[in-house]
C-alpha cells in the first residue's frame, strides 16, 4: 500500500520527485505496521463475506437493508441537564427522597438498550446501533428517568457473540448521553454471570462499573435470598455515589388465594428488609410478566404504605396485557416504570413506551415525554431490528401460557432456541408443561437467571429423555450439568427465604427430595450464603496470570471481564488481536459481510474514516482460497481467506 501512496502523490505523479523526495515526504514511506486497523478490519470483512459470521446462523438477507432513519437532533446544542445532573448535585439519598419520590408524573426507564433486545433478539444488539441514536436520545428525551443499557446477559454476549468490549460500550454511550441516568441489572452475588463470585470480586466489579459511568445498580437474587445481595449493596453504598436499587423478584399471583405462599405478606416482608439493608429505591422485578393488572395496583399500594423509598416497576409484556399493569401500578402510586420503544416492545420484551406515554397524557401521571420523538425512535429501531432477523424468533403475539410456565422474558427465546437446537422444537408445549412441573418439584421457587436456567435445563432433559419430571427423583446415577448440581448443592443460596417455617415446610421437603436425587444422599450441601464459602480472589495474581496469557499488561477492564468470563474473554481477546475493534463496522457488514460493489464507511475515530468498497470476490482456487478485492479510501487492497465451508 505504501507504494500506492507514493504513486498517487501529486509531486511524484508530476515528475517533481527528486532524491530528496523521501526526506521531505517521510509520511509516505512510513510503513504502516503490518497489521494496522484497516488491514485487520478488511481481513474480518473478507472472512465474513466468504464464510459468514459463525453466530448469524447462516442467515443470508434476501434484500438490501434500508438505512435506519436516525431521529433528528442537533449535536451542536448541548443536551438539557437531566437526572444525571440531579444525582450528581444531590447525592443518591437526597435525590431519591427529595426528587424521585416528589414527582407527580410517572417517571420512565427506557430498556431498549438492554432488556428489550435481550428478550427479543437474544441480546445481540450491537453498540453501533445504540451509538447512532444516542445523541438523539440525550436531546429528544432528556426527561427520561434512566436508560437501562448494561448488565444482565449483555456483558457475556457483547464479548462472546459481538466481539465487543462491554466497558467500551458503557463509556461510549456515557460520552454521548451525559444527562440521563444509566442503569444496569446486577445478579447479586452472581454479578453478571451465572454462578457465585467471591465477595471481593462482586464489590470490585461494582466499583469499576460506577467509575465508568454506571448510576443505578438494580440488584437482585435469583431465589430472593436477600443475604446474597449484601456485598453488592454494600459496595454501591460505600464505594460509589450511585443508586442502590434493592430488588424483589415477583412470582405466582397475589390475587390467587390458593397460592398464598408468594402473597402480599411475603413481598411486604422482603421490601421492608431491603429498605433496612440500605436500598435507595425498591424494584419490583416482574421478570416473567406475571404481575396482572389488578395485582399491580394492589401490590404497589401495599408496598407504598410499608416502605418510604421510591418504587420502580419492571415487567414484561409476554401476556400482551402488561401495559395495563403499568397503568394500574401508576394508579397505585408507583414512582418509575420500565418500558421499551414501540418497535422494540411487546411480547417477551417490555410494554410499549410510546403507547403508555400517550395514554397518560392529560392525566395526573403524564410523563411529559415527547411522543413525536418517541415515534421517530420507533421508526429507527424498526429499521435496525431487521438486521437482527436470525435472532428475532419470539411469537409476535401475547400468550397467557406464561401464567402456566412462569418463564422469564429473557429466558423464553433462549430456551426455545435450545430446544430447537436439540430437535425438540415441535415439542415446545411439552417443554412448557415440564418447566411448570419441574418448578413444582423444586418446591415452587423464584425463577430468574440463573435459577430459571436450572429449571429450564431439567425440563428439556426430561422431554429429551422421555421421562416425566416427577420421575427425576427415581433416576439413579444420572449425571446432571454443573449448573443443575451446583444449585442443589446450595451455590445459588437458599430457596424460600422470607417464608416462615410452616409456610416453607412442604416446599423444603420437595426441594430436599430433589436435591438428594441430584446431588446424591450424603452429597455435599452448603448452608447459608455461598459467598461465605468462596475464598477471596487475589487480584494481583489474576493480573499476573492474565498478563502471561495476553503477553501484555492487561487493562483494568480486561481484568474484570476475565474474572467474570475467563474463557469467553480470552476468545474475545484473540479476536481483537486478529481483527481489531469490529464494533466500528455497520451491523449488516458485521453479520453478513459485504455484497458485490457495496460500500460502507467506517469511523475509526473523530476525523478518521475508512471508505471500503467490495470490488470483487474471486472464486475459490484449487486450495479453497478466495481473494477479496476492496477499494479502501480510493486504493485497491486485497486479502485472501480460506473458504471454510
Ligand atoms: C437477567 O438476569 O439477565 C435478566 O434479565 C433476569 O430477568
Ligand atoms: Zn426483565
Amino acid at each position: 500500500p505504501f507504494l500506492l501512496n507514493v504513486l498517487h502523490d501529486p509531486a511524484f505523479k508530476g515528475g517533481q520527485a527528486t532524491t530528496r523526495f523521501i526526506d521531505t515526504n517521510p509520511h509516505l514511506f512510513k510503513f504502516a505496521p503490518r497489521k494496522d486497523r484497516a488491514t485487520k478490519l478488511l481481513s474480518y470483512l473478507a472472512d465474513v463475506s466468504v464464510n459468514g459470521n459463525p453466530f448469524a446462523k447462516g442467515h443470508k438477507p434476501e434484500k438490501e437493508f434500508r438505512m435506519p432513519p436516525v431521529p433528528h437532533s442537533d449535536h451542536r446544542v448541548a443536551p438539557t441537564p437531566g437526572t444525571k445532573q440531579l444525582l450528581t448535585e444531590m447525592g443518591p439519598e437526597a435525590f431519591c427522597k427529595n426528587w424521585v419520590a416528589k414527582q407527580k408524573r410517572l417517571l420512565i426507564t427506557d430498556t431498549t438498550f438492554r432488556d428489550a433486545h435481550q428478550s427479543l433478539l437474544a441480546t445481540r444488539m450491537r453498540s453501533y446501533d445504540m451509538l447512532a441514536v444516542a445523541d438523539a436520545v440525550a436531546r429528544r428525551t432528556p426527561n427520561l428517568f434512566s436508560l437501562e443499557m448494561w448488565g444482565g446477559a449483555t456483558f457475556d454476549v457483547t464479548m462472546r457473540f459481538l466481539r465487543e468490549d462491554p466497558w467500551e460500550r458503557l463509556r461510549q454511550l456515557r460520552a454521548r448521553v451525559p444527562n440521563i441516568l444509566f442503569q444496569m441489572l446486577f445478579r447479586g452475588s452472581n454479578a453478571v454471570g451465572y454462578s457465585n463470585y467471591p465477595d471481593n470480586v462482586v464489590k470490585g466489579f461494582v466499583k469499576h462499573a460506577a467509575e465508568n459511568g454506571m448510576d443505578i445498580f438494580r440488584i437482585f437474587d435469583s431465589l430472593n435470598y436477600l443475604p446474597n445481595l449484601v456485598p453488592a449493596m454494600e459496595a454501591v453504598r460505600e464505594d460509589t455515589q450511585s443508586i442502590c436499587e434493592g430488588t424483589l423478584c415477583y412470582t405466582g399471583d397475589i390475587l390467587d388465594p390458593k397460592r398464598d405462599k408468594y402473597g402480599l405478606k411475603y413481598y411486604v416482608k422482603l421490601a421492608r428488609e431491603l429498605e433496612k439493608m440500605g436500598a435507595h429505591m425498591l424494584c419490583i422485578k416482574d421478570m416473567a410478566g406475571l404481575v396482572r393488572p389488578y395485582a399491580a395496583k394492589k401490590l404497589v399500594k401495599a408496598l407504598k404504605e410499608e416502605v418510604g423509598i421510591p418504587i420502580h416497576f419492571h415487567t414484561h409484556d409476554t401476556s400482551g396485557l402488561n401495559a395495563s399493569s403499568i397503568l394500574q401500578a401508576a394508579d397505585g402510586g408507583v414512582d418509575v416504570a420500565d418500558a421499551a420503544i414501540a418497535s422494540m416492545s411487546g411480547g417477551t420484551s417490555q410494554p410499549n413506551m410510546n403507547s403508555i406515554v400517550a395514554s397518560l397524557q392529560h392525566t395526573p401521571r403524564d410523563t411529559g415525554l415527547d411522543t413525536e420523538a418517541l415515534q421517530e425512535f420507533s421508526d429507527y429501531w424498526a429499521a435496525v431490528r431487521a438486521f437482527y432477523k436470525p435472532f428475532d424468533t419470539s411469537e409476535p403475539y401475547g400468550t397467557a401460557e406464561v401464567y402456566l410456565h412462569e418463564m422469564p422474558g429473557g429466558q423464553y427465546t433462549n430456551l426455545k432456541e435450545q430446544a430447537t437446537g436439540m430437535g425438540l422444537g415441535p415439542r415446545w408445549p411439552e417443554i412448557a408443561h415440564a418447566y411448570a412441573e419441574v418448578n413444582q418439584l423444586c418446591g415452587d421457587i423464584i425463577k430468574v437467571t440463573p435459577s430459571s436456567k436450572v429449571v429450564g435445563d431439567l425440563a428439556i432433559e426430561c422431554v429429551a429423555r422421555g421421562v416425566k419430571p416427577s420421575d427425576i427423583i427415581n433416576l439413579k446415577g444420572t449425571k446432571w450439568s454443573k449448573d443443575v448440581t451446583s444449585m442443589f448443592e446450595g451455590w445459588l443460596g437458599e430457596p424460600f427465604y422470607g417464608l416462615d417455617k410452616d409456610e416453607a415446610k412442604d416446599s423444603w421437603a420437595k426441594w430436599n427430595a430433589l436435591a438428594d436425587a441430584i446431588v446424591g444422599k450424603g452429597g455435599k450441601r452448603l448452608k447459608g450464603r455461598p459467598g461465605d464459602h468462596a475464598p477471596k480472589v487475589k487480584l494481583e495474581d489474576v493480573r499476573k496470570e492474565l498478563e502471561t496469557k495476553l503477553k501484555k499488561k492487561p487493562t483494568e477492564d480486561d481484568v474484570w471481564s476475565y474474572l467474570m468470563y475467563p474463557d469467553v474473554f480470552m476468545k474475545y481477546a484473540d479476536h481483537r488481536e486478529q481483527f481489531g475493534d469490529v464494533s466500528v463496522l455497520p451491523t449488516p457488514a458485521y453479520y453478513y459481510g459485504l455484497r458485490d460493489q457495496e460500500e460502507i464507511h467506517v469511523d475509526l475515530e473523530e476525523g478518521k474514516t475508512l471508505f471500503v468498497r467490495m470490488l470483487n470476490l474471486t472464486d475459490p482456487d484449487a486450495k479453497g482460497k478466495q481473494t477479496a478485492i476492496f477499494e479502501l479510501n480510493g486504493y485497491p487492497r486485497h486479502t485472501t481467506v480460506a473458504n471454510k465451508k
